[in-house]
């Protein structure tokens, strides 16, 4: 059913032959367009429409009620509400380490620059409803955010017409736990517009983050610059690096695992072993047959965006996963430490029998919003720093500013800038040469 991709022999480029399931963001601005416009003139009325017309409910309020938020938390499952809580515990550890500290360097006696970080002031944190119901995501997004120490942060996510027009209460119930108490009915690109323009209750935000689909993605390309933004997230990816002495079983749970999620999602075995090879697709069939979402992770590991990938060795192995950047790597190998430590390009390495990616998708401490498409090759997940910006605090006094004016100056002349230069000689009476006459 996979297909099989052979590289032994071969000194391709490895990314011709590692498909990428089509994501084409691009193609969905047109449609996103006039819905961002529409939201940016007319607000809360357009944010009723499109969430009439998209998600089959009429709003009273696009804000969820404080009592829906406590009604859902008392609601919840009591195995999941502990589930949570560990999930939180755990990212709270891992992200309170990534806090920065302001570091001042002295250039000179007198001369001294600090970078101060500073959390962005408003988040407006997507969260997607429909197939892709996650809590956990809640939790990625808002542990980092609060980390940083973002003074205002608001969660969106669509409207359910089964739940009365609330978002799903999963999703409210992750957000009374971690103390978010501004939540929006609105989805989709509307979502997005609502957050980078403001509408009724809802500020401006200063930064969108969170997955979401085509359209979700497409109205954060089209607002970024307006808004900062994490990354446009795709279908979920695993690549899992093997050799002959991983467990095939494993392997193949884990593929289906990120299978599970979209037809898009993609699974590829990277390996230099055959036997491997042949043992992971005789245990594709029947745990594939015999899970729940069956159909939707077949489509997933049958398209072209998976397969196996048959290598000479584990450094030509390393080669093609650092070339491919996935979203999540699985290292299950001998001296998987060893191997993992020469990986370059991932969003989150998993190392050794015990670490799959599903323990990262929910309580490792680690963050599962990842960059995906191959990003991984320049970007990094989610995390304290994408919450801050590190301002550059610059101090210098009258000597240390008259020992460098003269560089200031000269290049200031090079670049045919003599007002620049102009600025540092007024402060010392320099003559500024009058301008030529014409
Ligand atoms: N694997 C997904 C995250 C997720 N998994 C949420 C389960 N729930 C993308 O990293
Ligand atoms: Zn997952």
């Amino acid at each position: 059913m996979i297909s099989r991709i052979d590289l032994r022999g071969s000194l391709d480029d490895p990314r011709s032959v590692l498909p990428r399931a089509d994501f084409d963001v691009e193609a969905a601005l047109e449609r996103v367009r006039p819905i961002c416009e529409d939201v940016h003139h007319r607000g809360v009325e357009a944010l009723v429409e499109l969430t009439e017309r998209f998600d089959g409910v009429r709003l009273a309020d696009i804000r969820v009620p404080a009592q829906a938020l406590q009604d859902a938390l008392r609601n919840l499952d009591r195995g999941v509400r502990e589930a949570l809580e560990e999930s939180i515990r755990r990212a709270r550890l891992v992200h309170r380490d990534q806090r920065r500290t302001d570091t001042t360097t002295r250039v000179v006696p007198g001369g001294t620059v600090t970078e101060r970080w500073v959390p962005v002031d408003r988040v407006g944190l997507y969260v997607p409803g429909g197939r892709a119901v996650y809590p956990s995501s809640v939790v990625m997004n808002v542990v980092p955010a609060q980390e940083a120490g973002v003074p205002s942060l608001a969660v969106s996510s669509p409207a359910q017409k089964e739940f009365g027009g609330l978002p799903h209460p999963t999703i409210l119930a992750a957000c009374a736990l971690l103390g978010v108490d501004e939540v929006y009915a609105v989805g989709g690109a509307q979502a997005v517009a609502m957050f980078a323009y403001g509408a009724g209750p809802c500020r401006p935000v200063t930064m969108v983050t969170g997955p979401g689909n085509i359209y979700v993605a497409a109205a954060k390309r089209l607002l970024k610059g307006r808004i900062g933004i994490d990354s446009e997230a795709g279908p979920t990816e695993i690549a899992v690096l093997a050799d002959d002495s991983a467990d095939p079983v494993h392997v193949a749970a884990d593929l289906i695992s990120q299978a599970e999620h979209d037809p898009l999602a993609a699974a590829v075995l990277v390996t230099d072993s055959v036997a491997l090879a042949d043992a992971v697709e005789a245990e594709l069939g029947p745990q594939v047959a015999a899970t729940k979402h069956r159909e939707r992770i077949t489509e997933a590991l049958t398209s072209r965006q998976s397969g196996i990938v048959l290598v000479d060795d584990l450094d030509r192995g390393l080669e093609v996963v650092n070339a491919y950047g996935a979203e999540h790597l699985e290292i299950q190998t001998r001296d998987a430490a060893a191997v993992a430590a020469r990986v370059r390009n991932a969003g989150a390495i998993f190392v050794g029998p015990h670490a799959p990616v599903s323990l990262g998708d929910y309580a490792a401490g680690s963050n599962h919003v990842l960059p995906t498409g191959g990003c991984a090759c320049h970007s990094s997940g989610l995390s304290v720093q994408t919450f801050l910006r590190g301002i550059h605090v610059v101090e210098y006094d009258e000597r240390a500013l008259a020992e460098v004016a003269g560089h200031v100056v000269t290049l200031a002349e090079a670049e045919d800038l003599p007002a620049h230069g102009a600025a540092v000689k007024a402060r010392f009476n320099w003559a500024t040469p009058a301008p030529a006459s014409q």
